[in-house]
């Protein structure tokens, strides 16, 4: 069982992307569990307040320590957590060996910033990992948690109906995935592949491969030349 604590000053960003689909479902067969944390129950005073403007002036406002504090270490008393994601364009950008790793983690807190970010000292004294989801800026840290979560919880075994579909999944050795057809096997004269049609499953994984390796080469080269990734 994976549990994802997310916290947030916007949970009902968060509500839908895990109402449905594979992660609705991961969630109904018991291999996970998230909890969304609304930063507000944790404001320092009756007027809810969470944020404050910056010390040294600019514009914004910063997601303010105490709120954030009390908050993880509520959730500390009750777990020991293997990870404190804090999402933020400045983070390192995520990809498939990142997920993968992460995905084998069991308790895993993400935090979501927002406006101007969040004071300095939750990153210096709680947060383990800091994750971007690409060098683009977003409102908020939510559609990022929920690309980050949905990229761990699909590798998490069990989720996915089909064990191998995961791993021959884009990225999982560096390739594109190759093109793929169903029925009709002939769209207004525009047909599919006949190795697909063949039966011959050595050939059409031969055929898949090389596909995979054409798609890549066109319009990934950077994947095929990046050794780490
Ligand atoms: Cl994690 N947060 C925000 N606000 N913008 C982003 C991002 C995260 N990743 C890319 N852009």
């Amino acid at each position: 069982m994976t549990r994802f604590d997310i916290i947030t000053c916007q949970p009902h960003l968060l509500t839908g992307p895990f109402d449905h689909s594979i992660l609705k479902r991961a969630q109904d067969k018991g291999l996970v569990e998230v909890h969304l944390h609304d930063l507000r129950k944790y404001a320092i005073n009756k007027h809810g307040q969470i944020d404050d403007y910056a010390f040294g002036g600019g514009a914004g406002m910063v997601l303010m320590v105490e709120p954030i504090a009390k908050c993880i270490r509520e959730l500390q008393e009750q777990r020991t957590y293997d990870a404190i994601i804090y999402m933020t364009p400045d983070g390192q950008t995520l990809n498939q060996p990142m997920a993968n790793r992460l995905s084998m983690l069991q308790n895993i807190i993400i935090l979501c910033g927002h406006y101007k970010g969040v004071d300095q000292r939750v990153r210096d004294l709680f947060v383990t990992h800091e994750i971007s989801i690409g060098d683009y800026v977003l409102s908020g840290g939510e559609l990022a948690a929920a690309v980050l979560a949905d990229s761990l919880i699909r590798l998490i075994p069990g989720v996915l109906n089909d064990e191998s579909s995961a791993l021959s999944d884009s990225f999982q050795d560096n390739l594109l995935a190759p093109p793929v057809y169903s029925r009709p096997a002939d769209f207004e004269g525009h047909t599919v592949p006949d190795i697909l049609l063949s039966g011959n499953t050595p050939k059409v994984e031969e055929w898949r491969f090389e596909q995979a390796v054409q798609r890549t080469r066109q319009l990934r080269p950077d994947l095929l030349r990046d050794e780490k990734n």
